[in-house]
């Protein structure tokens, strides 16, 4: 049983494993809280989330976590094989939603969190938040020419595009287009999305909270 820590981009990690049909528990790790939480911290003595533990394999990152799922217990549909013409696009699209997309947008949320409201506007978080938008020219190119990051078909390179989009859209820091709201539609109309929701306790709680 792979127990995934922390929800936050345990989101992308939880999706995976319902894709995959692969059997999980979803240990909550609560960051803000500030609680003492020896588990976790063994686990993870850096302290953030993500992380899995499959038997004696701890991880952390991510992607990182999804080419292990992926690799470990595939083949999948959802990983493009390296000769298969979607490989390349995939490979990018994977590692730029969290690279270019959601980690700018962490220094965004992070200052929001931690920092006093004068201190929000900062040449850190102005530049944070263009190299967002940068790269969200890439993800609108690609929509222009195909439904998916990687093409015709669904991968896990839009779990991670969609994260990201999401995480922007629900931290105030982007409108979604026509286009991404297109396919976030595609994207989270899933039946494995749906069901990482439900075990996503605190994401659901969140959301639900947005949507007032
Ligand atoms: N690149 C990492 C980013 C992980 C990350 O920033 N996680 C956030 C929550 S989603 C976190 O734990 N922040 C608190 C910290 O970094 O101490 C990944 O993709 O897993």
């Amino acid at each position: 049983m792979i127990t995934v820590y922390g929800e936050g981009r345990g989101f992308r990690v939880a999706w995976l494993l319902e894709e995959m049909g692969l059997p999980y528990r979803l240990r909550p790790v609560d960051l803000l809280g500030g609680a003492d939480d020896p588990e976790f911290l063994a686990v993870n003595p850096a302290g953030f989330i993500p992380a899995i533990v499959d038997g004696e394999v701890t991880m952390v990152e991510s992607i990182a976590i999804l080419e292990y799922l992926l690799a470990r217990y595939g083949p999948s549909p959802l990983a493009p094989h390296a000769h298969d013409p979607a490989f390349p696009a995939y490979q990018q699209f994977l590692h730029l939603g969290e690279a270019g997309l959601a980690g700018p947008v962490n220094a965004v949320v992070a200052t929001h969190i931690l920092g006093p409201e004068p201190e929000w506007d900062n040449c850190t978080t102005r530049w944070a938040l263009r190299t967002f938008e940068s790269r969200r020219g890439l993800v609108a190119r690609q929509l222009a020419r195909s439904p998916f990051m990687a093409g015709e078909m669904f991968t896990a390179a839009d779990i991670s595009v969609t994260y990201a989009l999401q995480l922007a859209e629900r931290t105030g820091n982007a409108v979604p287009s026509e286009a991404e709201r297109a396919y976030l539609a595609r994207t989270t109309g899933r039946a494995a999305y749906g069901r990482a929701m439900d075990s996503c306790a605190a994401t659901k709680a969140w959301v639900a909270a947005m949507a007032g």
